[in-house]
């Protein structure tokens, strides 16, 4: 068994990884001991798409030199191919059923048929409208929003054409997609595409394979993440600097504490509200309490944390050590990263598990499902019954101290203000900081953790050594949970932790060096705020010309193989840690590692080390500054008014 501090980094999570040993409680920490990785699926060498199988193609010294192939004939390239592309349908399905509720809340919202839901965001409104080519001169909102519903819900079932955002790419990126037939015509149909291609007997070429992924990873970002991040914003508000607080110290023993956990931020969105109604504080108050607690779990933290400052609990591997302090009176779950581990949790103590999504239930949790149609209502129905469940609990409570503020609430829009100002919005400045050398470079760093390795940790080494070489983080999801709970989401971790030239541009705008820009589904707000870079000039006309590089060095789930991907074909170098889902053929990791990068100008890496993966990064920074003719200008020396005198 391994040493607690092997398991986190995070003093909260080891304090209660610990008491669930005490008391004999199953955790994701538990079952990893005893459940170790099968060594043939842990680099996909298997397939199972038939009856005929499954068939297990591990590489063996006996067989050296033969042929590894399925008793249909598929060689090891094509089962490798089709298990990756198969998990990036899988992935962007999710990203993209998430955008669909979106999309239908948001259109019942623009024709009055929603409870508690409105627009929060005209001019995102509009802006988003203009994308889509609708007309909005002199026409009432609600007609423009109508309009926007029906056209962004069209986007899953179109069949021909391109994707919209498509066109949100600079022109040179929609080049490189055209040339190799990736652009993506429909999100729903990619992802069919992807399941007909890697049933049994169908495409049986690694590289057209691997084509299909690219093209359904593309209708992720450029589709349906961020037709969600869009609408989302359009609805509860487009994000701006909020302080935050995150860890499991922000539960409080004396009050109703719910944690919403899960995905789409429509319920959390109405217990916000809820949680705010008088006459709930006072019913909590005649239950014994202090008051009402909503907290957040996962990426439904983020997006109330990002638009209301909720506290956050913590990210995935917390989870069921939120419901182990006892002090849990309710936890709602809508779909994704929702551990059914969670349920037999509850059970040894008072907590109910609701499970929210028509889509998702888990097996002896309380259902109680969200329309948005009544979704206030159900809101508040959902808070009265942890209210009721209060003084249920029967086990003494114990919360760990740890909690960490933060600041969060860093979308594309605001960045361009703090940036520019609110008259002159713009990435200049950003532009003008990496050309002269301050800013070495952007990376997005995301994605999950993974029980495989210790719990925050390679997150929070990779960003640090990011930062201390002079490069901007921008993050989300459980990496970002990571950074707030290591205290880098302030501004004053740019004096402690970043490079000079980093910290002194973050200390001149007031930025922390590590900027929190969401949920998962957010992600495409990184690629938003790259192409706006791009735009702004000066740093070369395509995606692959930035100093940019992405990471997800905990990842875990076929959402973020989906991400990577779209990245990489976005022209992003990317680097993944823990392990790598093709090593089971050299010839499709080759491609993906080095051939992808002739082709997308963007590929995959992997390094388990996240120090190493971290300069792997700034090693690509450094190739595009060269490539920029900017490498110069690091070496530069700034000079300072005494130094200046010194001169004269
Ligand atoms: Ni994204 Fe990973 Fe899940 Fe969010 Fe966390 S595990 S891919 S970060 S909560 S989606």
């Amino acid at each position: 068994m391994p040493e607690e501090k092997e398991r986190s980094i995070d003093g909260a999570t080891v304090e209660l990884i610990k008491k669930a040993e005490r008391e004999n409680i199953s955790t994701v920490f538990s079952r990893a001991d005893v459940m170790k990785p099968c060594p043939i699926g842990v680099e996909e060498s298997c397939c199972k798409i038939c009856g005929m199988g499954p068939c297990r193609l591990p590489r063996s010294k006996k067989d050296e030199g033969k042929a590894r192939v399925g008793v249909c004939g598929a060689t090891i390239e094509t089962v490798v191919a089709r298990n990756f592309a198969r998990k990036i349908a899988a992935g962007t399905a999710s990203h993209s059923d998430h955008a669909r509720e979106v999309v239908s809340t948001f259109l019942k919202t623009a024709r009055g048929e929603t409870m508690g839901f409105s627009i929060k965001d005209e001019i995102k409104l509009l802006e988003v409208a203009l994308d889509f080519g609708i007309e909005i001169e002199g026409r009432p909102m609600k007609e423009i929003a109508i309009e926007l519903g029906e056209k962004a819900l069209a986007e899953f079932g179109k069949q021909d054409g391109e994707l919209v955002y498509v066109k949100k790419a600079p022109l040179k990126r929609q080049e490189i997609w055209k040339k190799y037939g990736v652009t993506p015509r429909g999100i729903d149909r990619e992802v069919v595409e992807m399941m007909h291609r890697t049933h049994m007997g169908v495409d049986q070429d690694y590289k057209h394979i691997l084509l299909q992924a690219t093209r359904t990873a593309l209708a992720d970002g450029w589709g349906g993440s961020m037709i969600s991040t869009d609408l989302q914003d359009i609805m509860f508000g487009t994000p701006v600097p909020v302080l935050g607080a995150i860890n499991l110290g922000v539960l409080k023993e004396d009050q109703v504490n719910i944690i919403v956990h899960g995905h789409e931020p429509l319920l959390p969105e109405m217990l916000v509200v809820a949680s705010r109604d008088p006459e709930l504080k006072q019913m909590a108050i005649k239950a014994g309490a202090t008051g009402i607690n909503l907290t957040g779990m996962c990426c439904s933290a983020n997006e109330v944390l990002m638009r209301h400052g909720i506290p956050s609990a913590g990210n995935f591997l917390q989870q069921e050590l939120a419901l182990i302090t006892g002090a849990v009176d309710l936890m709602t779950v809508d779909v994704q990263c929702q551990m059914q581990g969670l349920q037999g949790v509850a059970e040894c103590f008072h907590t109910k598990l609701v499970t929210t999504s028509d889509r998702a239930m888990i097996e002896g949790a309380t259902h109680i499902e969200f329309h948005p149609e009544k979704g206030l209502d159900t809101a508040k129905q959902i808070l009265k019954m942890a209210i009721e469940n209060y003084p249920n609990r029967r086990h003494a409570v114990y919360i760990p101290s740890h909690s960490q503020d933060m600041v969060a609430g860093f979308s594309h829009e605001t960045i361009t203000y703090l940036l520019g100002g609110l008259f002159r919005a713009s990435y200049r400045p950003l532009n003008d900081n990496i050309a002269n050398g301050r800013i070495r470079g952007v990376a997005g760093v995301v994605g999950c953790n993974n029980v495989r390795t210790t719990h925050d940790a390679a997150h929070i080494a990779m960003i640090k050594e990011l930062i201390k070489n002079d490069v901007l983080v921008l993050t989300t999801g459980c990496a970002a949970m990571a950074c707030g709970k290591a205290g880098l989401l302030t501004p004053e971790a740019a004096k402690e932790f970043a490079g000079s030239g980093l910290a002194e541009v973050c200390e001149t705008i007031g930025i922390p060096p590590v900027l929190h820009m969401g949920a998962c589904v957010d992600n495409s707000r990184i690629l938003i705020a790259a192409a706006a870079m791009v735009k702004e000039g000066g740093l070369g006309d395509d995606l692959s010309d930035l100093p940019v590089a992405g990471a997800a060095p905990e990842w875990m789930s076929e959402k973020a193989l989906a991400i990577g991907h779209y990245f990489v074909a976005s022209g992003v170098f990317t680097v993944f840690g823990t392990t790598w889902p093709t090593m089971g053929s050299e010839k499709v990791t080759k491609h993906l590692f080095e051939e992808y990068e002739e082709m997308f100008k963007g590929m995959w890496a992997f390094e388990m080390d996240p120090v190493k993966a971290a300069h792997l990064m700034i090693d690509h920074i450094d190739k595009k500054r060269k490539a920029l003719g900017i490498d110069k200008a690091r070496d530069r020396v700034l000079y300072d008014m005494a130094m200046r005198r010194a001169l004269d």
